[in-house]
């Protein structure tokens, strides 16, 4: 029998309180309004950007579904949706790319300026409830649900035969780390590259330094732990920062000969982002924030840094254009042109969310992709 303009009962995963665990709830998901799409979650993959919510690093509207790197299939569609259609398999993208505003036609620019308000559909209201409550939609995706709905300029349609508990990666993790290499920093053949957080992100960063050709590939981070798997997809060396008595930027800077290439901050802290910055050479590194910064926190760097040449950009998604590169990235990955495989290091139920956040936070996974 067919769901489409009903109601649908589902379990997901609610967030009530900062630095609680997530609750299992029965919740209540509302048919999609006009230029919306209602999906059934296939596979979601579990972010640092989830785990800044629950520890109160980002902010975002609670309670909260929260997840922003899944896959699944259209359920049913609202009135006018042109871009997809019931059993399409999709991908939800936490940036959208409405195609209209004055960033979607800028030919480098990626972050799509319709201002979604923080927890909600683009109307300003929320298609969850639970328990008699609204609850917020978060990054316009809100994976952690059996069903989700999300804005039209917030979906695209990949691949029919792509393996979504794969793919799900592409949602977010492998695109900001690879795109931040190859399209933000532009890494050029023979450099020497630095990477501070060996995540699944940082890793992702590694995979498109490799990809762009460069020479030496420098991965840092204080858990030895993620450098063998830094190493199997591009890493020529590691270091761990605590190995160090003196700042990590002269140990690179000493490694590099006078300074590296490109570096990246792919961990989400200010003292690594001026660390990135400074091991940078003067007169051409170029350093890249990748990592979410704690919420309504300054950094102070001495701008003699960048007066002397070094460049200093950060971006969301790794700078793609999310509806125009996603269904490419997933047709590169079907072609065998990047791995995702070593990226998900466990696959667990849904219901086990709490299980793959413990992961995150102990640094024994990578990714931990939930199947529903
Ligand atoms: P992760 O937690 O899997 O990886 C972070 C890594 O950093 C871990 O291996 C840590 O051991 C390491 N680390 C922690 N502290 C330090 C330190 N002081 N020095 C060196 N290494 C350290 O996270 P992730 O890969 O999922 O995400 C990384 C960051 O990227 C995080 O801040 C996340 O919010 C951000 C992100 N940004 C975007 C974007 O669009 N820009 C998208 C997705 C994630
Ligand atoms: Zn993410």
């Amino acid at each position: 029998m067919s769901t489409a303009g009903k109601v649908i009962k589902c379990k997901a995963a609610v967030l009530w309180e900062q630095k609680k665990p997530f609750s299992i709830e029965e919740v209540e998901v509302a048919a999609p309004k006009a230029y919306e799409v209602r999906i059934k979650m296939v596979a979601t993959g579990i972010c640092r950007s989830d785990d800044h919510v629950v520890t109160g690093h980002l902010f975002t509207p609670l309670p909260v579904i929260l997840g922003h790197e899944g896959a699944g299939i259209v359920e049913s569609i609202g009135e006018g949706v042109t871009a997809v259609k019931p059993g399409d398999k999709v991908i939800p993208l936490f940036i959208p790319q409405c195609g209209k505003c004055t960033i979607c036609k800028h030919p480098e620019a990626n972050l799509c300026s319709p201002k979604v308000h923080p927890g909600t559909m683009q109307d300003g209201t929320t298609r969850f409830t639970c328990r008699g409550k609204p609850i917020h939609h978060f990054a316009s995706t809100s994976t952690f649900s059996e069903y989700t709905v999300v804005d039209e300029i917030s979906i695209v349609k990949i691949d029919a035969a792509a393996p979504l508990e794969k793919v799900c990666l592409i949602g977010c993790g492998f695109p900001t780390g690879y795109g931040s290499a190859v399209k933000v920093a532009k890494v050029t053949p023979g450099s020497t590259c630095a990477v501070f957080g060996l995540g699944g992100v940082g890793l992702s960063v590694i995979i498109g330094c490799k990809a762009a050709g460069a020479a030496r590939i420098i991965g840092v981070d204080i858990n030895k732990g993620k450098f063998a798997k830094a190493k199997e997809l591009g890493a020529t060396e590691c270091i761990n920062p605590e190995d160090f008595q003196k700042p990590i930027h002269e140990v690179l800077m000493e490694m590099s000969g006078g300074g590296v290439d490109f570096s990246f901050e792919v961990i989400g802290r200010l003292d690594t982002m001026a660390e990135a910055l400074s091991c940078c050479h003067e007169a051409y590194g170029v350093s890249v924030i990748v990592g979410v910064p704690p919420v309504s926190q300054n950094l102070s760097v001495d701008p003699m840094l960048l007066l002397t040449g070094r460049t200093w950009k950060g971006a969301l998604f790794g700078g793609f254009k999310s509806k125009d590169s996603v269904p490419k990235l997933v047709a590169d990955f079907m072609a065998n042109k990047f791995p995702l495989d070593p990226l998900i290091t466990h696959v667990l139920r849904f219901e086990k969310i709490n299980e793959g956040f413990d992961l995150l936070r102990s640094g024994k996974s990578i990714r931990t992709v939930l199947t529903f």
